[in-house]
């Protein structure tokens, strides 16, 4: 795996050395046109304190459970919880289809591919 050797590429895995470019996924590149790099990815990184916000609330429903709180409360505590993590989903899903899909529009068998992966997210039971 050899990094790009332009010093401003934020590419962790390039596999194309001084020729990286990845115009994919939204992030662009600042070294050329012939990349084969699939990383990185899609930077979600904004979620992060949410999600650690989130793992507070469930160290605290431990907490309740282990303290012998009320049923109810326990409960209402977890429904926060399951409605920040969806939260959280929804940011990322809207990012994905922003930047991933919009992209994907480019090539009719990414697009296909694209589509039926939300597809089958649309078909999952979600609550
Ligand atoms: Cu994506």
């Amino acid at each position: 795996m050899s990094k790009c050797k332009n010093p401003k590429c934020h590419c962790e895995d390039c596999q194309c050395g001084d020729d990286c470019h990845c115009g994919e996924n939204g992030n662009e590149c600042c070294c050329g046109d012939k990349c084969h790099c699939s990383k990185p990815h899609l930077d979600h990184s904004e979620n992060t304190p949410r999600l650690n916000r989130i793992a507070g609330q469930i160290e605290g429903i431990k907490k309740m459970i282990s303290e012998g709180r009320y049923c109810m409360d326990i409960i209402i505590q977890l429904r926060a919880a399951r409605s920040a993590i969806k939260s959280v989903e929804r940011n990322i899903l809207k990012k994905h289809i922003q930047h991933c899909v919009a992209a994907s529009f480019a090539s009719e068998n990414e697009r296909e591919e694209k589509i039926d992966e939300l597809i089958a997210l649309f078909e999952q039971n979600d609550d």
